[in-house]
């Protein structure tokens, strides 16, 4: 039996601005805590004198991270090359330089020849020895058009295709590996993707029109003893009968507040080949806590708005407060006390927004209850709109391109990471 550690999207170096600076060390807290939460890991890996440390890809926010936050990166990772454990360093969407061209951040580790450290920046499958036996590692780090296909290929095909002609010859590589694995030996596959069926979390908003999906019938292969993912911040299981588990750990601390209510932590499993017994171990990381309120019906808003965050423990918590308010009522919030009432977190925003007073007037063949098609719709606005009437028909004309056009325009906006 192999015992093996599986985390992903560290992300390390991201989120400062949910953070300050520590005057003792002059370091962003959030950096901080990203460091003792990846020391967790590296603390249980070493407690556990696990075989194998498999990291699912996105280890800084981009290709390039400051050199203190790849120091502070390197040395986690190398208390395990101290203990002599094995470990896969994926290479994700965040790590990748420019389609692939600029090399990864994580390169580094291959090039110095690090003891027991293998990058997985290309589809390959990687025989590991370990303490108790060997286990075949398949990297499938993200893939980029340019990965299987030239610009020929590709040319003119809407997206969809693209997609689709993607995953066909991933299909025929993948299956180049799948045909040289020795049947004997457990066997994982290590891939940084967005599976067809995963729910999101934050990645959505850190790289949203960047990629394709794949569909989870390429990975729930009886040849593969466990299916670990990276990209998905939240934790999951794609495959509930778990022949074999197909496993997002999820990022290891919240990147943003789209992560406020998730579970961090990573996922310990003992393979061996035809099964796979896994847990996910959360880990103790920071709150982030939104506290939301509409204070514009309120006779006294400001009472309101010191309840309300009195309700929630804040303490040591990434907190925002958003408010609702009428213009009017501006003057009688007393931000200092607002302030006062949130000294004990972490860190904390104030966002007021203003409500409009004036109802807008609605187009009645607009109304919720009757569907229109987008172009119907926009013709219907501009009838009601004398003072577009100039510009009305080179609208339609723009819409009606813009709607065309739609896949393409999302392709190109697809080359630019
Ligand atoms: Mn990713």
């Amino acid at each position: 039996m192999i015992k093996i550690l599986h985390l992903s999207d560290i992300h390390m170096g991201s989120g400062f601005s949910h953070g300050h600076i520590n005057p003792e060390t002059g370091l962003n807290t959030r950096l901080e805590d990203f460091v003792n939460t990846l020391s967790r890991c590296i603390d249980r890996a070493l407690a556990d004198a696990v075989d194998l440390v498999i990291f699912g890809g996105d280890a800084f926010p981009d290709a390039t991270p400051p050199p203190y936050v790849q120091q502070a990166f390197a040395s986690q990772f190398r208390r395990l090359v101290d203990a002599e454990i094995p470990t896969v360093l994926l290479v994700g969407n965040h790590d990748q330089h420019s389609q692939g061209l600029g090399g990864a951040s994580l390169c580094i580790y291959r090039t110095l020849g690090v003891r027991g450290f293998v990058v997985g920046d290309t589809l390959t499958t990687h025989r590991i020895q370990t303490r108790n036996g060997g286990v075949q590692v398949i990297t499938l780090p993200w893939l980029t058009r340019s990965t299987l296909m030239t610009r020929q290929d590709t040319e003119g095909l809407p997206l969809a295709e693209v997609n689709q002609l993607l995953t066909e010859r991933l299909q025929v590589v993948l299956e180049g590996e799948i045909r040289r694995l020795d049947p004997e030996v457990p066997t994982v596959l290590l891939a940084h993707l967005m599976a067809d069926n995963a729910s999101l979390g934050a990645e959505r908003f850190l790289a949203v029109g960047k990629g394709f999906t794949l569909p989870l019938s390429l990975l729930t292969r009886p040849c593969f003893d466990y299916v670990a993912l990276g990209h998905v911040h939240r934790h999951q299981n794609l495959n509930k009968s778990n022949n074999p588990p197909v496993i997002y750990p999820g990022s290891i601390e919240r990147v943003d507040f789209s992560e406020e209510k998730e579970d961090k932590g990573y996922v310990m499993i003992e393979l061996e080949r035809g099964s796979a017994d896994w847990e996910f171990c959360a880990l103790p990381v920071r709150t982030f806590r939104t506290i939301e309120v509409d204070v514009s019906k309120a006779d006294d808003p400001q009472a309101v708005l010191i309840k309300a965050i009195a309700k929630h423990n804040i303490q040591d918590a990434v907190v925002r407060l958003i408010y609702k308010l009428r213009s009017e009522q501006m003057d009688i919030i007393d931000s200092s006390s607002l302030h006062a009432a949130l000294i004990t977190a972490h860190t904390y925003t104030i966002q007021a927004e203003l409500v409009s007073q004036l109802a807008r007037p609605r187009i009645p063949e607009l109304s919720a209850s009757s569907s229109i098609d987008p172009m119907e719709a926009l013709k219907t606005y501009l009838n009601n709109r004398e003072d577009l009437k100039d510009i009305a028909t080179s609208m339609i004309e723009a819409a009606q391109k813009l709607l065309a056009d739609d896949v393409e325009v999302w392709l190109e906006g697809a080359t630019s990471d």
